[in-house]
């Protein structure tokens, strides 16, 4: 049966300024503010029309459980035929074995790997979230931390990076059944070899979570975690430029059944459709040899974003960075956090709050700033862009611009214009 070309109108075809102009004149105004603004959340990225018409499709109306070829509900064969795709694809993007491409997020595939791995009480030892670690790797606030005897290691206090030594230390006082690398604010390589030699010291398992730095790891500008890790997770957004949702994948099929039967039934019920075709394109994309370019010119612009704030006096952590991140330690311009991703949203520059290593636990008192370059290089922001970005940054959070921030807006102007004039963006037909 075909489906009419001249069907009436009907409440399932009228449109979103018809059905709900509340809905649609905030979507209106967040699509205004993403393309006004200089976007440095360094989990967002910008994904592409193709990507949005998967997550729009009227595939999402399906329910299904289970996996292709093996549902509990029927009707399911297009909805494998996604699915495959985005396994194949997957695997094919990072050499791995076994993918699973259904977690609803980051959290929920970490959630998955526990459900495998652990047992309620056994104990974890992930980098603390002071140190760059993610609320799901055993924070007290998380499911993670209440069910989990969950221990953390941290980073040299003066250099801001890693110390295997230290985590091997730690590792042998803790004896954790799970060591797992990776989190939200670490913007330097981590060597996962050493850390799963340390792991296999200690006789645990190790897990990283590449959700940052996936789209970099894809770009093969980035070492990859899969020859060395027993599984890894990573979400789809962020540097690999998709829908919000998670993946699970590793070299080897030691725990693909258990991984399967992890996620679902095990942490999660029905899949999500049309974030698994989202799924499949964004990784379709990455395949390409212009995704490549991409992933160079992330890290390119993050650096020179380091360097030109650094030049002027910001405190970096880490003394700079191997990914699309740029962690500012703001006691050397005397801000906190929250002042100064104010300060900076006044001149239309989008940031987040984070701690620094050692930090404080509260929010209200963390002193770092977290910027990315995912989302601007994107739409095509190119190093030069980022030396005068990061002059507007640097003015503006030191104490003279902050009285006034005139001089420090007025330098911001041209790259708001560069993305608004010279570079992607939606069309709008
Ligand atoms: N973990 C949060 C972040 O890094 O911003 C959300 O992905």
């Amino acid at each position: 049966m075909m489906r009419p070309d001249n069907a009436p109108p009907s409440h399932l075809s009228r449109s979103l300024a018809e059905v709900d102009p509340p809905v649609r004149a905030a979507l209106d105004s967040e699509a205004d503010r993403q393309y006004a603004q200089i976007e440095l959340i360094a989990s967002e990225n910008i994904m592409s029309r193709a990507v949005l018409e998967a997550l729009g499709h009227e595939i999402g109306n399906k329910t299904l459980e289970g996996y292709p070829e093996n549902r509990f509900h029927g009707g399911g064969e297009y909805v494998d035929v996604v699915e495959r795709l985005a396994i194949e694809r997957t695997k094919e993007l990072f050499g791995a074995t076994y993918a699973n491409v259904q977690p609803h997020s980051g959290t929920q595939a970490n959630q998955a790997v526990f459900f495998v791995l652990l047992r309620p009480g056994d104990r974890i030892l992930s980098l603390d979230l002071a140190a760059g670690g993610h609320l799901s790797h055993g924070a007290g606030a998380n499911l993670s931390g209440r069910w989990f005897d969950s221990h953390h290691y941290g980073v040299d206090r003066a250099s801001g990076l890693l110390d295997y030594d230290a985590i091997e230390t730690r590792a042998r006082e803790v004896r954790p059944a799970l060591l797992i690398a990776g989190g939200s604010a670490y913007p330097r390589v981590i060597d996962f070899e050493r850390m799963a030699r340390i792991a296999e010291a200690v006789e645990a398992r190790l897990l990283v979570d590449m959700a940052h730095i996936a789209g970099l790891v894809a770009a093969d500008v980035h070492p990859s975690p899969l020859p060395h890790a027993d599984i890894v997770t990573c979400t789809t957004t962020k540097t690999l430029r998709g829908p919000r949702g998670g993946v699970i994948l590793a070299q080897s099929d030691e725990f693909a059944k258990r991984l399967q039967s992890a996620v679902f039934p095990g942490v999660q019920g029905s899949l999500h459709p049309n974030v698994l075709a989202a799924k499949a394109v964004c990784l379709g994309e990455a395949l390409r040899p212009e995704f490549r370019v991409y992933g160079q010119r992330v890290v390119q612009n993050a650096r020179v974003l380091a360097a030109t704030l650094a030049d002027r006096g910001i405190g970096i952590v880490g003394g700079g960075t191997d990914t699309h991140m740029v962690l500012l330690d703001l006691a050397s311009v005397g801000l906190l956090g929250q002042q100064a991703e104010t300060v900076l949203a006044k001149a239309g520059i989008t940031s987040n709050k984070n701690p620094v290593p050692f930090d404080a636990r509260s929010p209200s008192k963390w002193t770092g700033l977290r910027l990315g370059v995912s989302a601007v290089t994107t739409r095509g922001l190119a190093p030069s862009d980022m030396e005068v970005l990061g002059a507007c940054i640097a003015d503006l959070l030191h104490g003279e611009s902050r009285s006034d921030p005139g001089p420090a807006l007025a330098q911001a102007e041209p790259i708001i214009t560069r993305l608004a004039q010279s570079v992607d963006w939606y069309d709008t037909a």
